[in-house]
């Protein structure tokens, strides 16, 4: 060991897994109630998601303002958002700036992975192994690992003898990289694609955009806030915390309270001119009620935007591509873009229908469908997406009581209740797991929650003497049930996504969200506490004996 390196406990009160927003909250939420932790991050930074997505046109899709930590008023007032939407590169100064405000850099070992986890039913606590050989031993482990962490590629035959550059979005060069005289392929066509669509296209010789999901792009219409925008923020704070917190999906949003069938076609009409303008979610999320759950207002907005498609996009040929839909509107994660569409009026742009031609395979020298088209390329840029919501958690080889893998419980779909606490691992929290609001929800806002709720729990358990935190059984069955029976009643389950745990093969295809909104999940996380944490078993050292 270095001097540099200080001398880490192998005993602590809790792993906390993830560098990202979720584990810089915990480490400091746990570190001010005095639990001492260790926590790992296989980067070798902070930044989680926004570490390692540096592709070109990178950017959160959510406002400046609520897209961060408001646990803290002197980080709020001391930070300065350049934009709406601001760009990878400021959210990871932002995480920068955090870590280093909050001294929280020390506490955190970096170009570390968790390899594997296993409850120890006689001590109460999870030993925890990781790829420099050492295993820590923890009352609890608390993953921060974020849902759209392990990226997925295709494996497509050949893809080896490709003698040309290959990237994916997730894990783009530090230093960039430069496309200029290059013929490029971008497979994949949702936010990270169509985000660094039009750059790519800025440097590229010719861009071959293969699609194989039409997607429904609304414009982010981003903008650099003045002084005076920045004021009123602050000043209006506890008006538009207000709208937060009562927002279903966590964002500033008035929360829409008709359908678009009480309207006729002109209000529609006019309703949906305005939030295009508006840009960003407020469009798919603002104007009516029912966008998820009423195909006729569904079908409503897939209208809209085709025709605004049909309306940016001059030749025909590449329109009809782009609105080759195949699924209602948001039922997959919608993206946001500036100038998605418009690049397709670029001559040295063009897009591929590979749902009806799909890759066959790859050469020395490029990409073939199954028509037999060639494509010569230099470079292909893969943004495939991840292996999402469970992926990342499965990856760390988690066995429970009994010697039950998290795989092996997980099997059918993922189970936990409260999407936090699968039941059969004990003392074992997930950060925006599958069953919380996370996915569908303003990150930060869902992560402090939990966070809080999970830090109340060790207090409780710290307070009682409580050594072990379970969820029953019955708990997190009608938890699983209930999420499962609210997607029934929208068009979620009408297409293959990842909200649907189905945006690759062998996956089981199960909705992994909460949908009752943030507030709701918020008052039923508070009465679980508020009621002695009702569908949890909570039992104290001796008990531990006894068995
Ligand atoms: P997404 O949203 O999962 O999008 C991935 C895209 O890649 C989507 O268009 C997929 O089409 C396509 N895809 C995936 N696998 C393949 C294969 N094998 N062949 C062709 N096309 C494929 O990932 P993103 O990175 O864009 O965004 C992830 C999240 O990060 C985003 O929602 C934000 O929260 C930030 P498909 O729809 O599966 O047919």
């Amino acid at each position: 060991m270095t001097q540099s390196q200080p001398v880490r406990p192998t005993q602590v009160d809790a792993v906390i897994v993830g560098a990202g927003f979720s584990g810089l909250y915990a480490l400091y939420k746990l570190r001010a109630q005095g639990f001492t932790t260790r926590v790992f991050d296989a980067a070798t930074d902070v930044g989680g998601t926004w570490y390692w997505n540096r592709y070109p046109g990178a950017r959160c899709d959510s406002e400046s303002h609520y897209y961060c930590y408001s646990f803290s008023e002197e980080i709020r007032k001391e930070w300065t958002w350049s934009c709406r939407y601001p760009a990878q590169p400021e959210i990871l100064s932002y995480l920068n700036f955090v870590a280093d405000k909050l001294d929280l850099r020390k506490d955190i070992e970096f170009g570390t992975r968790i390899t594997s986890g296993k409850y120890d039913e006689g001590s109460h606590t999870w030993l925890v192994e990781t790829d420099k050989g050492e295993t820590v031993q923890a009352r609890f482990l608390i993953t921060g690992v974020g849902n759209t962490s392990t990226p997925a590629k295709p494996t497509y035959p050949g893809l080896e003898n490709f003698q040309g550059e290959l990237y994916h979005t997730a894990l783009w060069p530090h230093e960039g990289v430069n496309f200029s005289g290059k013929r490029v392929s971008l497979i994949g066509t949702g936010s990270s694609g169509i985000q660094c669509t039009p750059l790519i296209a800025e440097q590229a010789e010719h861009l071959t955009v293969f699609q194989r999901t039409a997607s429904y792009s609304v414009p982010a219409r981003n903008f650099e806030l003045t002084d005076e925008m920045r004021r009123k923020q602050l000043e209006t704070y506890d008006d538009w915390r207000e709208l937060v917190l009562a927002s279903p999906i966590g964002m500033s949003f008035p929360v829409p309270t008709k359908s678009a069938m009480e309207d006729t076609p002109e209000q529609r009409k006019a309703v949906l001119d305005k939030l295009w303008e508006v840009g960003g979610f407020r469009f798919m999320f603002t104007g009516y009620n029912d966008v998820i759950t009423n195909p006729e207002t569904n079908n409503v907005f897939v209208e809209y935007i085709t025709a605004k498609i049909k309306e940016t996009v001059k030749d025909p040929a590449k329109a009809d591509v782009l609105c080759r839909f195949n699924h209602p509107a948001a039922t997959k994660r919608p993206p946001l873009d500036t100038n998605y569409y418009e690049t397709f009026n670029r001559d040295n742009v063009s897009v591929v229908d590979i749902r009806s031609d799909p890759v066959a395979g790859a050469t020395e020298d490029g990409l073939t469908l199954t028509s037999g088209d060639h494509y010569k390329l230099d470079a292909i840029v893969f943004a495939t997406g991840f292996d999402t919501v469970t992926g990342t958690l499965l990856k760390m080889n988690l066995t429970g009581k009994g010697g039950q893998t998290l795989a092996d419980k997980w099997q059918d779909g993922p189970r936990a209740y409260l999407g936090l606490c699968p039941q059969g691992f004990p003392n074992l929290f997930t950060i925006t797991g599958p069953g919380t609001p996370g996915t569908l929800t303003n990150f930060p806002g869902c992560i402090e929650q939990n966070v809080d709720w999970i830090a109340d729990v060790l207090q409780t358990m710290r307070k009682t003497g409580a050594t072990e935190f379970e969820a029953t059984a019955e708990a997190e069955s009608k938890w699983v049930q209930d999420i499962i029976e609210a997607a029934d009643q929208t068009l979620y389950p009408t297409v293959d996504s990842w909200y649907m745990n189905s945006n690759l093969p062998g996956k089981p295809r199960v909705f992994t969200a909460y949908l009752n909104g943030m507030p709701s999940y918020t008052a039923v996380c508070a009465e679980v506490a508020a009621d002695g944490y009702k569908g949890f078993e909570i039992r104290n050292p001796a008990m531990a004996d006894a068995n």
